[in-house]
């Protein structure tokens, strides 16, 4: 694809962010291409299309950005809404209440992550009882809102099943890090199951990289204060 292409995504392989948006857009079956960013420098194609936070994902549709991997998700169902699935729940107060676990995830999860790869600091024991407790009633909400189905969407990947297996990789690589169970079946034996499920899954199963890669990549870069410096230019 060239400059020209209608769908590209500026990211880097081992965000989790950056990875919801390619599952969404390949559970719609939507071409793209992957504008790989570098470790600790930003590029002006990022800055220019993302200027208030500087992150990756960023979406480009036609040239058009879009940022905020959750936000993009839904750009993605809205944009595509004709190719099938659709990733938000049709019902207004399901589609709620995913969205309340979409946030309550982003703002538990992170933090925990990086104070057990070491990219920030903190205490690891601490953190790691934030991380097991968050999955737990993650744990809950799923029984309740799966009713024995496969995901959080029912039979189909939805919403909140993209939200969480962005963050399994992680999940997987700190375990190895820390030297902690977090995503264990003796523990959230239906979070395991499903994390296994999923990640297997045509749509997701070359998105989610391998914990041992991540691991790799935390020892490399976790010098870093973040994954891409934000000072650089
Ligand atoms: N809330 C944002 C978070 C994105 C985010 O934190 N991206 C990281 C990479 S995993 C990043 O670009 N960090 C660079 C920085 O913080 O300056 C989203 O959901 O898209």
């Amino acid at each position: 694809m060239s400059e020209a292409s209608a769908v590209r995504v500026i990211g880097l392989w081992a965000s989790p962010f950056v990875i919801r948006v390619l599952i969404a857009l390949k559970l719609k079956g939507v071409e793209y291409e992957f504008v790989e960013e570098m470790v600790g420098k930003k590029s002006e194609l990022l800055l220019r299309s993302n200027p208030v936070h500087k992150k990756i994902p960023v979406l480009l549709h036609h040239g058009k950005p879009i940022s905020e991997s959750l936000v993009i998700v839904q750009y993605v169902d809205e944009a595509w809404s004709s190719a099938a699935p659709a990733i938000l729940p049709a019902d207004p107060y399901t589609r709620a209440i995913h969205r309340f676990w979409a946030q309550y995830i982003d703002d538990k999860l992170p933090p925990a992550i990086r104070t057990l790869k070491g990219t920030d600091d903190g205490d690891e024991e601490q953190a790691a009882g934030q991380l097991s407790a968050a999955l737990q009633l993650v744990e809950a909400a799923f029984v309740e809102l799966s009713q024995g189905k496969s995901y959080f969407g029912g039979d189909a990947v939805g919403y909140l099943d993209i939200a969480l297996v962005s963050h399994v990789g992680w999940v997987k690589a700190v375990e190895k890090i820390a030297g902690v169970a977090l995503l264990d079946e003796a523990k959230v034996p239906n979070l395991a199951a499903w994390a296994g499920r999923l990640c297997a899954h045509a749509a997701v199963a070359d998105a989610i990289p391998d914990a041992d890669k991540l691991v790799e990549f935390s020892v490399k870069y976790g010098s870093f204060s973040k994954p891409i410096n934000s000072g650089a230019k």
